[in-house]
């Protein structure tokens, strides 16, 4: 694929460079030098407690020496595909009760791809590639997207609800409350997930969640990301998310660092989330501060209505170093490398 990314900067940059000299092109002062990624250390973190199994997706890529872009996919395909949970086609439909899904991705070039509104077919993620990779576009959305899906080979799934879902629509119907807020005590891990419009998952608590963030580095140093949500249950019909929304849900610099979101997309939509804690970090800050940094800019937005959502993010850095920070507790991130594979729980500003 033409790559506008790297015509810009050979046509445009190179020249500058000739007058401005290499450091200045390079772009980071002395003070913030780039860090040098940590070569032959592939890791791969991902949000949630779901994050687990496919942190084990990605790392058949990644411990194969695969491209952090092909582990990031295939990852968070495994979530994609799972029909205990809550990411996907087996998810809560919006107020209407059909299911949309939107997904991003981003390679360690610039380029990334998204679908927003998707409904029907089973792995959004992939076709927010292949949006990157087969269109000049970044977003498709809606019908248009799912006709590109099925241009380019996925099946259409029937448009039908799975069990659990029927039932959580079901007994949302009831009272069809549209107003966001937290559900600790229905979570069986008490996660304290932001239970959007009405509970995400009800008293068997096994859906406490609807989407899964993952950023990855693998053994070359390169970073890539990938994120997918069936968004926020019981949304309004056409509402998108941060988490097809680049900068917002998910970005990636290769030179700086990989970040994805969780939670009340509007809040982090906000902030320009994602790029937010990316940005921090190129500044010298550690994941976890910039993290905490951004989260507390949501704070300072939301004022006491802050006490009613909850945002996380988790971030890595070109060295290989990970954090994250929530608004609420109980958020927790998995990772994954040569030495372990564990969930890490994450410090909370309440
Ligand atoms: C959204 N950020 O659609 C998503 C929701 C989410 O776990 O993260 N749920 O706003």
């Amino acid at each position: 694929m033409f790559n506008r990314r790297k015509f810009l900067h050979s046509s445009v940059f190179s020249s500058i460079g000739l007058f401005l000299g290499k450091r200045a092109v390079a772009g980071p002062s002395s003070a913030n030098p780039i860090p040098a990624p940590v070569t032959g250390h592939p890791i791969v973190i991902s949000t949630w407690d779901t994050g687990l199994a496919a942190n084990q997706g990605a790392w058949e890529v990644l411990s194969k020496n695969g491209r952090a872009l092909d582990a990031v996919e295939a990852g968070v395909k495994v979530t994609e595909s799972s029909l205990n949970c809550c990411v996907g086609l087996g998810a809560n439909p919006d107020r209407e009760g059909i299911v949309t899904l939107d997904a991003c991705i981003m390679d360690d070039q610039g380029n990334c791809g998204s679908v927003g509104a998707l409904e029907r077919i089973k792995h959004p993620i992939s076709v927010a590639r292949r949006v990157m990779e087969k269109t000049p576009h970044v977003m498709l959305v809606g019908s248009g997207a799912q006709q590109f899906a099925v241009a380019e080979g996925f099946p259409l799934e029937p448009q039908e609800l799975s069990d659990d879902a029927k039932k959580a629509y079901e007994q949302w119907l009831k009272k069809s409350e549209y107003k966001p807020v937290i559900n600790i005590e229905n979570t069986k891990s008490g996660s304290g997930h932001p239970t959007a419009f009405a509970p995400a998952r009800f008293d068997n608590g096994e859906w406490n969640h609807d989407t899964i963030g993952m950023v990855a580095m693998d053994a070359s140093g390169n970073l890539s990301g990938s994120c997918t949500t069936s968004g926020m249950g019981f949304k309004m019909r056409g509402r998108l998310g941060d988490s097809p929304i680049i900068g917002a849900g998910l970005f990636v610099d290769n030179e700086v660092g990989a970040v994805t979101a969780t939670g009340q997309g509007e809040d982090v939509i906000r902030i320009a989330g994602s790029h937010t804690v990316v940005e921090l970090m190129r500044h010298g800050m550690s994941p976890e501060q910039a993290c905490r940094t951004a989260v507390e800019r949501i704070i300072r937005i939301k004022g006491d209505k802050a006490k009613e959502i909850q945002v996380a993010f988790i971030a890595l850095n070109k060295k290989g170093e990970t954090g994250s920070f929530a608004i609420q507790k109980g958020f927790s991130y998995a990772l994954k490398n040569n030495k372990e594979e564990k969930m890490v729980e994450v410090k909370s500003y309440y």
